[in-house]
Parts: C-alpha cells; sequence; structure tokens
C-alpha cells in the first residue's frame, strides 16, 4: 500500500504528538493479528474480542504502529476515538489518492457473481482488483479498498446492506463511478420489513456517485420511486433499455444475445438469471472501453468464485447456508446471529455444524468455548461439532442443550470421525430443514455441502 506513517497519522487527525514517529512507509493494514507481518499498521476493531487485547501481540508480530482508543506506552500508536471510522476515512482518502476507478455491486442476489463477471471482463485490459470473500460490509469494505496493488486502475466493490444506511454509508467511502443493483429481492426481510424499504436502502448506492456517473438498475417499478435526479440510470430487463433475447439454456452454460451488442454471448454457468448477471458485466466492460472480442472471450471462460457464504439447496430441499471462508471468532459469531434470526421453516428444524477454527494460538480453546453465548436451545435444534479445539464447546453445549440434540465428531492426529459426520448429517437432514455450515477451510466442510447437493 501506498501510504506513510505521517499521512495516516494526518488523514485520520490522530491526536496524539505523533512527531516523535518516524515517517515510514506502511506496508499493509490488518485488524486481524494473525495477518500482522513486519511494517503493517494495526486496527483494532472491536469483534468478539476487543482488538486493543490484542494489540502487544501485533507489535511483536512486527507492526511498525497501531491505531488506538485509549492511550499506550511503550508502543507507537495512533490515537483516534473511534478505529472502524479511521478505518474508513483512510479507506476513502486512499480512493482519491490512487485515482482508481470504482465499480460498485449491490443486490439481493447474484452480487457476488456479478462482480466477479465485471471483474474478469475489466481484466482483460486494465490491472484490476475486486472485494474477497465477503468483504462487502463497513469494515471489509474499506479493508479491500487498501489492499489493492498499487497499481490497481480499476476496483470492482461489492456492497452489501443488513441495515437502512448501510450501503449510504459504503457508497460514501468508496465514491462509485459505475454501480449496478443486480436484483430487489426478499433478502433480510426480517430486517427491513418490506421489499421497498430494500429498493429504497439499494438506491442510496447514488448517494457517493457523482452526477457524471452512471447507474444500472433492474426495470422493476418498486425502484421506480426512487430513481435520483442526478446520475445517468440505464435500467435492464424486459421494457428496460439493456435486455436480452434468443436465451438458450444448455446442460452447462447459457446461450443469449444482449441488445447492445451485436453477436451471441455463451456463459459457462447455468441458471437464466446469470445471462442478466452477464448483461450487466458486459454493459459495464463496454462503458470502460473493453472491445466486443474480449468481452465475449472472457464471457466464455469466467472464473467464478466458490465457497463464501451463501444459501443452496440440498437435493431433498432443506436450505443449506455455506460459510466455510472466514475462519475467526467474529465471524462464526457473525453467522450464528444471522442464522438464528431466520425464520424457520414451518414443520423444519434448524441445525448447526461448527468446526475448527484454525490458527487460533493457545487461546483457540476459549475462544471455540466463547461460541457459546451465540448458541442457544431456542434457536437452534440440533448441533454438530467437528474438530479437536472444538471439544471444549461441545461440553459447554452439552450441557446447555436437551440431552441428545449436541453431537461431537473427534478430529485428531489418530482419528478422524468425518465419514460419520457426513453420514449423520445426510441421514438427519429433512426436506424442510435449514442447516448452517460454518469452520476453517481444512475442515473440509465444503465436502459436506457438495454431498447434500447431490454433487459428489
Ligand atoms: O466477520 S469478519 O470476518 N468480516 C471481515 C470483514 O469483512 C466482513 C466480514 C470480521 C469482522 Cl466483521 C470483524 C472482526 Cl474484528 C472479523 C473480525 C476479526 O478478524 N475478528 C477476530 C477476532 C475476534 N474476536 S480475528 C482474531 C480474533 C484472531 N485472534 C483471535 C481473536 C487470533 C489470536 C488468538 C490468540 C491470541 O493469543 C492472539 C490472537
Amino acid at each position: 500500500m501506498n501510504l506513510t506513517l505521517q499521512e495516516i497519522a494526518r488523514v485520520i487527525g490522530a491526536k496524539n504528538d505523533t512527531n516523535l514517529l518516524s515517517d515510514l512507509p506502511i506496508n499493509k493494514i490488518e485488524f486481524d493479528s494473525r495477518l500482522i507481518e513486519k511494517g503493517d499498521l494495526f486496527i483494532p476493531l472491536k469483534g468478539l474480542r476487543d482488538g486493543h487485547d490484542f494489540i502487544d501481540l501485533a507489535i511483536e508480530k512486527g507492526a511498525v504502529v497501531t491505531l488506538s482508543e485509549k492511550d499506550l506506552v511503550d508502543v507507537p500508536y495512533l490515537l483516534v476515538d473511534d478505529c472502524l471510522v479511521a478505518l474508513q476515512t483512510l479507506a476513502s482518502y486512499y480512493i482519491d489518492k490512487t485515482g482508481v476507478d470504482v465499480i460498485a455491486v449491490t443486490g439481493s442476489n447474484g452480487k457476488t457473481t456479478t462482480k466477479d463477471m465485471i471483474f474478469d471482463l475489466l481484466a482483460t485490459t486494465y490491472p484490476t482488483y475486486k472485494t474477497q470473500g465477503n468483504y462487502n460490509n463497513e469494515i471489509g469494505l474499506p479493508y479491500t479498498i487498501l489492499s489493492m496493488p498499487k497499481d490497481t486502475q480499476k476496483l470492482v466493490l461489492e456492497m452489501g446492506q443488513d441495515h437502512l444506511g448501510d450501503i449510504a454509508l459504503l457508497s460514501e467511502i468508496a465514491r462509485p463511478k459505475l454501480a449496478a443493483i443486480t436484483l430487489i429481492g426478499e433478502a433480510h426481510l426480517e430486517f427491513f420489513g418490506t421489499r421497498q424499504k430494500i429498493a429504497q436502502g439499494k438506491m442510496q448506492l447514488t448517494k457517493g456517485m457523482a452526477l457524471d456517473s452512471l447507474l444500472l438498475i433492474p426495470n422493476d417499478a418498486i425502484v421506480d420511486e426512487f430513481i435520483p435526479q442526478g446520475q445517468t440510470v440505464k435500467r435492464f430487463g424486459q421494457g428496460g433499455e439493456l435486455y436480452l433475447t434468443n436465451l438458450v439454456e444448455e446442460k452447462e452454460s447459457l446461450r443469449f444475445r444482449v441488445n447492445f451488442l451485436d453477436e451471441e454471448l455463451s456463459i459457462p454457468v447455468t441458471g437464466k438469471y446469470n445471462a442478466t448477471n452477464a448483461m450487466i458485466a458486459a454493459y459495464i466492460a463496454l462503458e470502460e472501453g473493453i472491445s466486443q472480442e474480449k468481452i465475449i472471450s472472457a464471457l466464455a471462460h469466467l472464473n467464478l468464485t466458490k465457497n463464501r457464504t451463501e444459501w443452496k439447496k440440498a437435493s431433498n430441499g432443506a436450505d443449506i447456508l455455506s460459510d466455510v471462508y472466514n475462519a475467526n471468532p467474529t465471524a462464526m459469531r457473525l453467522i450464528l446471529e444471522t442464522f438464528a434470526n431466520i425464520p424457520k421453516n414451518e414443520a423444519g428444524r434448524k441445525l448447526v455444524v461448527l468446526a475448527d477454527m484454525k490458527e487460533l494460538g493457545p487461546t483457540s480453546q476459549a475462544l471455540h468455548e466463547s461460541m457459546i453465548d451465540s448458541l442457544s436451545p431456542d434457536d437452534f435444534d440440533q448441533i454438530y461439532l467437528y474438530g479437536q479445539d472444538i471439544k471444549g464447546l461441545f461440553d459447554l453445549a452439552a450441557a446447555k442443550f436437551p440431552q441428545g440434540t449436541v453431537h461431537y465428531f473427534v478430529k485428531n492426529d489418530q482419528q478422524d470421525d468425518f465419514e460419520q459426520l457426513v453420514a449423520t448429517i445426510v441421514a438427519e437432514l429433512d426436506r424442510d430443514d435449514q442447516i448452517l455450515l460454518k469452520g476453517s477451510n481444512s475442515m473440509n466442510l465444503a465436502k459436506i455441502v457438495d454431498v447434500l447437493e447431490n454433487k459428489s
């Protein structure tokens, strides 16, 4: 990253005397102490644990400076009121400083796919970077901005919303030049109440957009009352300015035409909505000056993200919430809260499968055990725990839940109960159930998701 310590102190308005700190170039920023390397800036955030507890560790690992909300002794620090606000302020400054073009994508479904498609098309021509994993919130988005390679010219950012106002904040941080809302769906109805509120929230994407910028939105009457005055708006879908024709669904691909290109397009994915996502990506690529040939060939060879937080369908109809990406206590707690808040299916149960989070160090057992606060028999019906460090959580959960509802499966150097875990879940999961799977990538939960989807 292309920032120095004194520059950062100035931008975030450090309240302490930083004159004695040398103006070193900062290598990168991290809020997870496990990822700190020599020359980094540590940003302590409040997750499940307060990041301030990990400042010493971060410095030991080579951080040259840390942000802090309280005064520290013997540690180089920048004093701020709120570390999250400082992170966001710094990210916004970095957008200006680098002059990178931001392309923003939001939508209830398909935003990740669309983001990946836009990335693949722009990357044919420009040094391009995109949101990794589910880093699409008020922490992940500024982190993504500050983590882009120095030569990045186009930055494709995914923006998520849990509450009204989320997208406005993200848009004001990133100030997109181009943006798309893929779909106004029903996600998070529990927080928003109505589809109209969801539409309103997504349309706040324009809050940070300059007047000469372009916004693509679905041709869905629900957004009519939120159309902005300033920016150019193009609507896609039936009756809109951008639309699909001649859609042919094949076993593993889709072929179609779009009204703004004169050759047929083909993408190696199924699901009609993906043709719409590809149309959005193609239009943005065209706006960014990419040739029709490059667009066609990049779409034919798409490279889509797998294995992030996503809803899937088991072959028996059960709903799967698969999250095998972020392996840290905060992310695990957040997904448990999200899963707890989702309305149950009538006659259906909620099953939770948690596996070890790796590399949590000497306090790993305790960090796993602290998940007990997010596990309540009021919310969940069956709990399956798999791994070594999660064993302590099993004892706590078994004491808290009705008998026979908490199950433990071993994984250590001598023994691995993975096959039993898979067999138990396959036998137990009914079509009306909902199941959450969460753990470190190396715990192989993705395999269980595949089995449930009947792909292996
Ligand atoms: O949900 S997140 O993963 N997220 C990231 C950004 O994009 C969207 C999703 C997330 C969020 Cl929102 C916030 C935080 Cl603060 C993750 C974190 C986070 O990294 N939390 C972490 C911890 C907590 N609580 S990382 C981490 C801890 C690593 N730390 C333990 C606590 C390692 C460690 C273990 C033992 C030690 O002695 C020292 C450090």
